[in-house]
C-alpha cells in the first residue's frame, strides 16, 4: 500500500510546477505532502527531552521525533535570528551580505521581493503559503519608512506567503503588535502608533528612568532593553499610540498557535507550507499562567513547555484534519540557547542541572557548537522510516531539498547556497554535506569530524550573557569526533588539516 501511495507521490510532484493549467488542477491532488517548517527561537539541542535531557519534559516532541528522524548535527547557518532565518528562507549564506545582522525593529525587508525563496518555490508548485508567528526578517522597504498605520509594503506576500501573522520583529523589540496580510491587528485609526529606533517620544515614559512600572520584568542590569515600556516590561527601541494593538506577553504563544491551526483547518483540503516562528524562549520570556511554574526552572524552563504544547496543538490540529500521514514537519531552531539575554527573570539562579546547549560550548551568539548546532526533527510517516541520524545537514539545504521533493531542481539564481539533500532530510542517506559553513561573527567550517574557526578580531566571551563567543585571533581546529566541547584547540598540531579547511572557507567566500 505505501509503495503505491509512494509513485503516485512521485508521479504528482514531477509534474506538479511545469505550467499553469496543471498548476491548478493539481491543486485538488490529494497526494501532495503539505510542509510545515516549525521554528523555535533560542531553544537549544539539550532543552528538548527527545535530545537525551533529563532536566526536561517535552513530550510532544519526543512523540514527533519518534514518528520521524531526529538529527543530532543538523545546524542553522547563524547564531542568531535575522541571518538564521534569512539562510533558512533564501538558501543564500547570510554572510554574503553585510545587512544581515540582527534586525532593528524598524527594519526594512532583509530578504528582498527580487529574491527567491523557499516560500516562493511552494507557491509555484500550487502550494498555499502561509508565515505565521516569530518574523525579525524586516517589513516595507527601507529602515524606518513603514506606514505602521497603513498597508505595509513590500512584505510577506512579496517573498511568497499568501498569507502572514508575525510579530513586527521580536518580542524585545518594538512595536509589540502582530501584523496580519502586512497591516497592524487592532489598530485604533484615532490611536496611531509611532516608532522610533532614534529618538524618545517626549511624554512616554522609557524603563531606564520609570522602573517602578516595570512590573512584569526588569531588564538585566547593563542590557538595554530599557527604553519603551509595554505591559509593564521595557524593551528596544520607542513606541507610542496602538494601545489596542499591543500584545499581552502572556498570550503570545496562544496567537501564534491559534492562528497556526486555523491555517491547516482553513486549507486541509489543498496542499500547503506553513511556516511557524514560535517565541516561547526568547526574552522577555513571560509564558501564560498555565504554564508558569511547570517546570521548576522559571520563565525559560516554563516557556520550554509552552513551546512543546504549541508542538502538540498542530500535532492535534493535523490529526483532527486527517493529515498526519502526509504532512512534512521539520522542528527546528533558529540559533542556540541563552539564558540571561537580557532580562532578570532569575534563569541562571534557577538553572540547576539544566544544561540548554546540550553537550556543546557556547551558545546563541556563539561559533562554537551550541550556537549554531540546533536540534532538529523531520516528521512525515507516510514516506519517513523513524530513527536517529548523524547525518552533517544545515538549514541553508531546505530550499533546495523541499524543491527536489517537488521534483524541480532550482533555477538559476535561486538559492545560490541550496544543495539538494532530501534523502538526508527523509533520514535515507546518513552521510549528509560533505561540510557545513557557519557564522557568528567568526566564520567556521566543519566536516562533521574536524571544525576550522577562522580566527577574528571579536570578543572570546560576552560577560553579559555568560557565553564563550569562540573569537579568537588565532586559527582553530577541534576534533569534534573526540572533543565534542571544543577544548583543544588542535591548529599547530595538524597544519595540514587547517590549510584542507581554509581552502574550503576561501572557496566558498570566492563564490
Ligand atoms: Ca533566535
Amino acid at each position: 500500500m505505501k509503495s503505491t501511495i509512494m509513485l503516485g507521490i512521485g508521479a504528482t510532484l514531477l509534474a506538479s510546477c511545469s505550467g499553469n493549467k496543471q498548476k491548478a488542477e493539481e491543486k485538488t491532488t490529494p497526494q501532495k505532502p503539505n510542509v510545515i517548517f516549525l521554528i523555535a527561537d533560542d531553544i537549544g539541542y539539550g532543552d528538548l527531552s527527545c535530545n537525551g535531557s533529563k532536566t526536561i519534559h517535552t513530550p510532544n516532541v519526543e512523540k514527533l521525533a519518534a514518528q520521524g528522524v531526529r538529527f543530532t548535527d543538523a545546524h542553522a547557518v547563524a547564531a542568531t535570528s535575522t541571518p538564521s532565518r534569512y539562510s533558512l528562507f533564501t538558501g543564500h549564506y547570510a554572510w554574503r551580505r553585510n545587512d544581515t545582522g540582527i534586525a532593528a525593529g524598524d527594519a526594512g525587508m532583509v530578504i528582498r521581493p527580487e529574491q527567491p525563496t523557499v516560500a516562493d518555490m511552494f507557491r509555484e508548485c500550487g502550494y498555499t503559503t502561509g508565515a505565521i508567528g516569530k518574523w525579525h526578517l524586516g517589513l516595507g522597504d527601507k529602515t524606518g519608512t513603514q506606514d505602521w498605520n497603513g498597508f505595509i509594503t513590500p512584505g510577506p506576500t512579496d517573498i511568497g506567503f499568501d498569507y502572514s501573522y508575525l510579530m513586527a520583529a521580536t518580542a524585545d523589540r518594538v512595536p509589540c503588535v502582530f501584523v496580519e496580510n502586512q497591516r497592524i491587528v487592532n489598530l485604533d485609526p484615532n490611536d496611531p502608533i509611532a516608532v522610533s529606533y532614534k529618538e524618545p517620544f517626549p511624554g512616554e515614559p522609557l524603563g531606564k528612568d520609570h522602573p517602578e512600572m516595570l512590573t512584569k520584568l526588569k531588564p538585566s542590569p547593563n542590557h538595554g532593553h530599557d527604553m519603551a515600556i509595554v505591559n509593564g516590561i521595557s524593551r528596544i527601541g520607542y513606541m507610542k499610540g496602538g494601545k489596542q494593538a499591543l500584545w499581552e506577553d502572556e498570550n503570545i504563544a496562544d496567537s501564534i498557535t491559534v492562528k497556526a491551526v486555523q491555517f491547516i483547518e482553513n486549507h486541509k483540503d489543498e496542499p500547503f507550507f506553513l511556516y511557524v516562528g514560535t517565541n516561547d524562549a526568547h526574552v522577555p520570556r513571560w509564558p501564560h499562567p498555565r504554564f508558569v511554574g511547570k517546570s521548576g526552572m522559571g520563565p525559560r524552563g516554563d516557556a520550554l513547555l509552552q513551546f512543546d504544547w504549541t508542538v502538540g496543538q498542530i500535532m492535534d490540529a493535523l490529526d483532527k484534519a486527517g493529515l498526519t500521514e502526509n504532512t512534512l514537519i521539520v522542528l527546528s531552531s533558529d540559533n542556540g540557547p541563552v539564558v540571561d539575554d537580557g532580562y532578570a527573570d532569575r534563569a541562571v539562579e534557577l538553572l540547576g542541572d539544566h544544561k540548554p546547549w546540550g553537550p556543546f560550548r557556547g551558545g546563541k551568539y556563539s561559533i562554537f557548537e551550541a550556537g549554531t548546532r540546533i536540534p532538529m526533527v523531520v516528521s512525515w510517516p507516510a514516506q519517513v522510516k523513524p530513527g536517529v541520524s548523524n547525518a552533517l545537514v544545515s538549514q541553508v539545504d531546505l530550499y533546495a531539498s523541499m524543491a527536489s521533493l517537488m521534483g524541480k531542481t532550482l533555477e538559476p539564481g535561486a538559492g545560490p547556497d541550496s544543495q539538494d539533500y532530501l534523502d538526508a532530510f527523509l533520514g535515507k542517506d546518513l552521510k549528509g554535506r560533505d561540510y557545513v559553513v557557519e557564522v557568528a561573527g567568526a566564520l567556521s567550517v566543519s566536516d562533521g569530524e574536524w571544525k576550522y574557526i577562522a580566527p577574528s578580531n571579536g570578543a572570546a566571551y560576552q560577560k553579559l550573557t555568560n557565553i564563550e563567543l569562540g573569537n579568537s585571533k588565532e586559527e582553530q581546529l577541534y576534533n569534534l569526533k573526540q572533543d565534542i566541547g571544543e577544548k583543544k584547540n588542535l591548529a599547530a598540531e595538524h597544519p595540514e588539516i587547517v590549510a584542507k579547511l581554509k581552502a574550503i572557507l576561501e572557496k566558498e567566500k570566492a563564490k
